[in-house]
C-alpha cells in the first residue's frame, strides 16, 4: 500500500523532525484541500472573476486570491504552532496572540491567479521559517519574518491541475503526495523528485524580449537557434502563466524557468516575490538537483529588507542555469 503523508511526518519525526514541525504541514495540507475545492467548484459558487480592489502591491485580486488567503490564515491559525502568518495578499504579517509557535508561515495563496478564469492552472505556494521570538517569549514581529530562504526549514506547494499534488521538502530530498479525492488523503507518489542536470526545454513570457537583460537575450536566442545554433539541439518552449506550473514541469522532466528582471521601470526588481515564491521555489528545486540565481546571486542567499521584495528567477537544469548565471557574469 502507497504510504499516505501522515505515515511521511511520522516517520520523519522518528529520525528527528520535530513534531510541530509535522503538525504545522499537516495543518497547510488540509488547507490545501479546503483551497482545491473552492478551485474546483469555479463557476458554480461563483468563485471567478476579480474584485474591485488591489493588493498592496498593486495588482487587482481575483476573488479566490482573497478566498485562498482566508482559508490559510483561518485552517492554520487556530494550532498554537505558529507564532505568524505573511502572506502576498496581506499588508502586513499576523502575529499569533499566543507566544509559544515554533514556526513562522509565509505563503502565496494563488499563485498564477491569471489562469483563475481561464482554467488553468494554480497553486499555493509556501515556506516555512523559525521563529525567533519563541525563545524571547514574545510576539512575533515582521523583522522576525525578513530571514534568507537558506534559513527555510520546509517549503512546498499544492498544485490544482487534472491532479492535486502537494510537493514538499522538509530539507531532505523532494517528495510529491496526489490528493485521493474518495479517501481525502494525500498518498505519496513521488519519494525523491530530481531535475535533470541537462534539458532542451525553456520558459519564459517571450512578449517581454525587447526588454530583457543581455545575458537572458544571449540564452534565449542560443536555444532558439537549435541545431543550426552554437547549442547544436533543437529545444522546446512552454509558458503556463502560473510558476508552479511551470515549475512543476520542471520538477517533473527538467528545464529552465527565467523570469528576470528587466529594464521597465515596475520591473527592475523583478515581478515575483522573493519570500512568497522565490525562496520556497529555491529551496524546492535545490533539493530536487537544480539551481537558482537571480542571475548574480543564489536566491536564497538573497537577505530579505522587505516582506514583499520582488527579485528576477532563473531556475531549473543545473547545467543551463550555471550557464545563464556565467553570461550575466561576462555582461
Ligand atoms: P501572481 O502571484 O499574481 O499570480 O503572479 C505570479 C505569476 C507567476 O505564477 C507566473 O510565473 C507569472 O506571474 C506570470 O507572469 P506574466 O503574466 O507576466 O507572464
Amino acid at each position: 500500500m502507497r504510504k499516505t503523508l501522515t505515515q511521511f511526518l511520522v516517520e520523519q519525526q522518528r529520525v528527528g523532525a520535530p513534531q510541530q514541525l509535522g503538525f504545522l504541514i499537516e495543518v497547510v495540507s488540509q488547507a490545501c484541500v479546503t483551497i482545491a475545492n473552492a478551485v474546483n467548484k469555479g463557476g458554480i459558487e461563483g468563485v471567478l472573476g476579480a474584485l474591485d480592489q488591489e493588493n498592496i502591491q498593486g495588482e487587482v485580486q481575483k476573488k479566490l486570491d482573497v478566498i485562498a488567503n482566508d482559508i490559510m490564515l483561518a485552517v492554520n491559525g487556530w494550532g498554537g504552532h505558529l507564532a505568524g502568518q505573511a502572506s502576498e495578499e496581506m499588508d502586513t504579517i499576523v502575529p499569533d496572540a499566543q507566544t509559544g509557535g515554533e514556526y513562522l508561515l509565509v505563503y502565496d495563496p494563488i499563485d498564477g491567479s491569471s489562469n483563475i478564469d481561464v482554467n488553468g492552472v494554480v497553486g499555493t505556494i509556501f515556506s516555512v521559517l523559525k521563529a525567533p521570538s519563541a525563545a524571547e517569549g514574545r510576539v512575533a514581529t515582521e523583522a522576525d519574518f525578513l530571514q534568507p530562504g537558506v534559513q527555510q526549514v520546509a517549503a512546498g506547494y499544492a498544485i490544482y491541475g487534472p491532479q492535486t499534488v502537494l510537493v514538499l521538502t522538509l530539507g531532505a530530498g523532494v517528495q510529491a503526495f496526489s490528493l485521493d479525492r474518495e479517501t481525502g488523503a494525500w498518498v505519496q507518489t513521488s519519494e525523491a523528485m530530481q531535475i535533470p542536470r541537462k534539458t532542451k526545454e525553456f520558459s519564459i513570457n517571450m512578449a517581454y524580449q525587447r526588454h530583457w537583460p543581455a545575458p537572458v537575450s544571449r540564452y534565449v536566442a542560443e536555444v532558439l537557434a537549435g541545431r543550426d545554433g552554437p547549442r547544436g539541439v533543437d529545444f522546446n518552449m512552454r509558458w503556463m502563466g502560473s510558476m508552479v506550473g511551470d515549475v512543476h514541469r520542471v520538477l517533473t522532466r527538467g528545464g529552465v524557468f527565467m523570469y528576470p528582471t528587466d529594464e521597465r521601470a515596475d520591473m527592475t526588481a523583478g515581478k515575483l516575490r522573493l519570500m512568497y515564491e522565490a525562496n520556497p521555489i529555491a529551496f524546492l528545486v535545490e533539493q530536487a538537483g537544480g539551481m537558482a540565481t537571480d542571475g548574480a546571486r543564489r536566491i536564497m542567499e538573497l537577505q530579505p529588507e522587505r516582506l514583499h521584495q520582488r527579485t528576477g528567477v532563473i531556475l531549473g537544469s543545473a547545467d543551463e542555469v550555471a550557464l545563464i548565471a556565467d553570461y550575466y557574469s561576462k555582461a
